[in-house]
């Protein structure tokens, strides 16, 4: 990991704004600043990784920390119906962002979704 540092850290630093829904020891989730579901909440691990590939390679254990808080806030949100966890991975997929999240989509039926 060489890159800056990328607004996330900023936010589990408390030096950014965000509004949080869940944290744990190894994980913070937080609302997505541009939702696109009626639920849109962004999970991250505390520690940076660029995306989930490097993530898995490296810490198995926190990546399903990750996703562990992903179906937690499914739960506090009420998604019951279903939900959507996904890692935009790479520029074609459009991560904007070099610190992994996945983001929890619900609320509503989802449309399919690729291009
Ligand atoms: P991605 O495109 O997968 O890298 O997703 C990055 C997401 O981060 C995007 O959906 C918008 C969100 N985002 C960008 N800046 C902020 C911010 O300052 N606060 C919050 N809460 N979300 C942000």
């Amino acid at each position: 990991m060489s890159d800056a540092e990328t607004l996330f850290e900023k936010i589990i630093a408390r030096e950014l704004p965000a509004d949080i829904v869940h944290e744990t020891d190894t994980t913070l989730a937080f609302r997505d600043i541009n939702p696109q579901a009626s639920t849109h909440v962004l999970v991250v691990p505390k520690t940076r990784y660029r995306d989930v590939a490097e993530l898995a390679a490296a810490d198995p254990q926190l990546l399903a920390d990750v996703v562990a808080t992903a179906a937690r806030v499914a739960e506090l949100e009420g998604l019951d119906d279903g939900y959507r966890v996904v890692f935009n991975t790479g520029a074609d997929a459009g991560q904007t962002v070099f610190h992994v999240h996945a983001h929890v989509l619900g609320g509503e039926q989802l449309g399919f979704f690729g291009r």
